[in-house]
């Protein structure tokens, strides 16, 4: 059983050490408070400080949108800057547009320097005759083969004197160049007579792009008329150009002759060389067929229209 004690009569006294102890407790209590205070302290300073910085922030949002706002569209500035998405899609879109733009500048300005191209550089065409080039004249010769030269005479595989292959590179519708191939001066009229005739010319010139030609008849007869020819070019040696190896063919075809018997000593319609754009400096021309029964084939001029490559 517990006995119940009276302090207030008695003469029990607080012993020292729990004296000491309550000192203790309240200094720790103390300590604790202290370092919990210091802990907040700086926590609240940056409060105070970011508080002002959002502040000021506010502040030159608000500035800068009143200076920029005009009474009519302050509905619509204000719809742009509360709403986020729609202030990007607009960006965006600008952005687009301006993409859009320059590539079709770009486009534009392509197609525009094409069409200067081809109106800049236009083909300068010119005709290109003889001034005193060698003129080779040659029989029984065919597309590809070694040329067989020929000769002033009245016999098979000679021209007429007084008609040599220059005659058709001057210029004048007076002089031609008659070639009897495999007939003769002394007949009989046949088709074949000054078929596989004709001449090849190196010109002094730098080499040119054949474009076109036409040739002028002579002064005789219409039989005598050249219908088909053919037409190579070299760049070979001079030398070598007895030689069928040393050409390319270019044109397989008529003469400009064929359809219609233009008169005596004049031109008949120009041919145009198609599917060719190599330069040649030599030129071989070869009849392949008349228009009748004659002793040779006989033309006043051959001329050829060209020009230089780019
Ligand atoms: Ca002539």
């Amino acid at each position: 059983m517990a006995t119940a004690i009276d302090i207030t009569s008695s003469n029990i006294q607080i012993p020292v050490v729990n004296k000491k102890r309550r000192l203790c407790t309240i200094i720790k209590t103390s300590v604790a408070l202290l370092i919990i205070a210091a802990g907040l302290t700086p926590t609240i300073i940056r409060l105070r400080r970011k508080t002002n910085t959002t502040t000021e922030s506010m502040m030159n949002t608000t500035v800068s949108f009143t200076t920029t706002t005009v009474p009519t569209d302050i509905t619509s500035l204000i719809t742009k800057e509360n709403n986020p998405t729609t202030s990007v899609s607009l960006a965006t879109l600008s952005s687009t547009t301006s993409s859009t733009t320059s590539s079709t500048t770009s486009s534009t300005t392509s197609t525009t320097t094409t069409v200067t191209t081809s109106t800049t550089k236009p083909f300068v065409l010119q005709i290109f005759q003889r001034t005193n080039e060698v003129v080779y004249p040659i029989w029984s010769t065919t597309l590809g083969r070694d040329s067989s030269r020929s000769s002033p005479g009245d016999k098979t595989g000679t021209y007429w004197p007084s008609q040599a292959p220059e005659a058709a590179l001057d210029g004048n519708l007076s002089s031609e160049y008659c070639n009897y191939g495999l007939c003769n001066a002394s007949g009989p009229l046949q088709d074949g007579c000054g078929i596989q005739t004709g001449f090849y010319i190196t010109f002094k010139s730098k080499p040119f792009i054949l474009v076109k030609f036409r040739i002028a008849t002579s002064k005789n007869s219409g039989s005598r008329d050249p219908t088909q020819i053919t037409i190579e070019g070299s760049n070979i040696e001079e030398s070598d150009l007895i030689f069928g190896k040393s050409w390319i063919k270019i044109y397989n075809g008529a003469s400009g002759l064929a359809t219609k018997d233009p008169g005596r000593q004049k031109y008949g319609n120009n041919q145009t060389i198609t599917n060719n754009s190599l330069s040649f400096e030599s030129y071989r021309i070869l009849i392949t067929s008349k228009r009748g029964r004659e002793y040779c084939v006989a033309y006043s001029e051959f001329e050829m229209t060209g020009r230089f490559s780019d």
